[in-house]
């Protein structure tokens, strides 16, 4: 089940009615900043805004979401998305909705003691999301984030992890039949049963990018679980002006690496992240307009990380939040964006 990338169809010269191509879509720009959200959700062209951790305050606004991760970082920046031209938002069900120059966001959250369970809550979700995107004209998904409580609870195939992949494919049906977005999917310590998915799409497809030091995750072999993580690890979006980068840990091939070693996981994660950019045509390194994320797993940690990061990338925007990997060896993950 590779997923297949598919170009729109060209003009076709001297036809009577010709389809000219769309106009590719700046990307949106990504930002974190020092705001509150009223004042963000004001400015012309918010597609989203995102704040982290219990202490965020709440909004109605549907373009607003609290993730359910806590910063390590106080007062904590705001992640501000931003397109051309005019934004409308509404609510559909339980998906809360944006659009606006060709984009879309997306986002909802589920109780699992509603639906029973992370893969159940999980096909839930992915079957709202399809049955929304599916009749907009952006229903090309891009990029999705996931985050779910306890994510390294339960042995074997019952990891909330596993399960929360089956349930994810489960429910995707042919969602991604253009190929899978990239995405993150990071364990919470909220303490509710909340699964939390929202997405960036797009009516022009986007270009998927694999990393040749790592085995695709819709390929990895059996012993990580019964259905293999559904992404990509990362999409160039449709003007070639933006890499959406999926959350990258230190896994070469298939197999974790340096378990328990923090500094080496850190070397291995940019050494893929490196080979990620070199993939995808990027010029490699990142820079101060291209914003990251580390998901740190022990709180104890985020100082070296914070280190590492500033040293390795000086000015380049980071916000590090307490989450868990999805392998229980895993310490760090990073994820983020990389503009041309
Ligand atoms: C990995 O490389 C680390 O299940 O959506 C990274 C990004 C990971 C996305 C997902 C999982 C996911 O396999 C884990």
């Amino acid at each position: 089940m590779a997923p297949l990338s598919f170009r729109p169809a060209v003009m076709i010269q001297g036809s009577e009615n010709p389809q000219p191509e769309p106009m590719p879509r700046r990307a949106p720009h990504i930002s974190y900043r020092m705001t509150d959200p009223a004042r963000a959700l004001d400015e012309p062209g918010t597609l989203a805004v995102f704040g982290f951790g219990a202490d965020a305050p709440l909004h109605q606004d549907p373009r607003w979401l609290r993730v359910a991760l806590e910063p390590f970082e106080e007062p904590a920046a705001l992640e501000v998305w931003q397109v051309d031209g005019p934004v409308r938002h509404g609510h559909d069900g339980p998906v809360r909705w944006s659009d606006g120059d060709g984009w879309l966001f997306a986002a909802l959250e589920l109780d699992e003691n509603d639906h029973g369970g992370p893969d159940a809550t999980a096909a839930k979700a992915y079957r709202l999301l399809h049955q929304f995107v599916t009749n907009r004209a952006e229903h090309h998904v891009l990029r999705v984030w996931n985050y779910l409580d306890a994510i390294n609870q339960g042995e074997g195939d019952d990891e909330r992890y596993k399960r929360f992949c089956d349930g994810r494919v489960a429910g995707m049906g042919d969602f991604f039949i253009d190929g899978f977005p990239a995405a993150t999917a990071i364990g919470h310590h909220a303490g509710a049963q909340q699964l939390q998915v929202y997405l960036l799409a797009s009516d022009q497809p986007g270009t998927a990018v694999e990393n040749p030091r790592q085995t695709s995750a819709w390929r990895y072999p059996r012993q990580y679980g019964r259905t293999p993580p559904s992404f990509a690890r990362a999409t160039i979006l449709p003007a070639g002006d933006a890499l959406a980068i999926s959350g990258t840990a230190a896994v070469v091939g298939h197999a974790s690496a340096h378990a328990d070693d923090l500094q080496q996981q850190l070397l291995e994660t940019f050494t893929n992240l490196d080979a990620l950019l070199r993939n995808a045509g990027m010029p490699s390194g990142l820079d101060t307009h291209s914003p990251l994320k580390a998901y740190v797993r022990c709180p104890g940690d985020a100082a070296q990380v914070r280190r590492f990061i500033h040293e390795r990338l000086p000015g380049v925007p980071v916000l590090l939040l307490h989450g868990d990997i999805c392998r229980g060896e895993l310490l760090v993950e990073i994820d983020g964006w990389r503009y041309a």
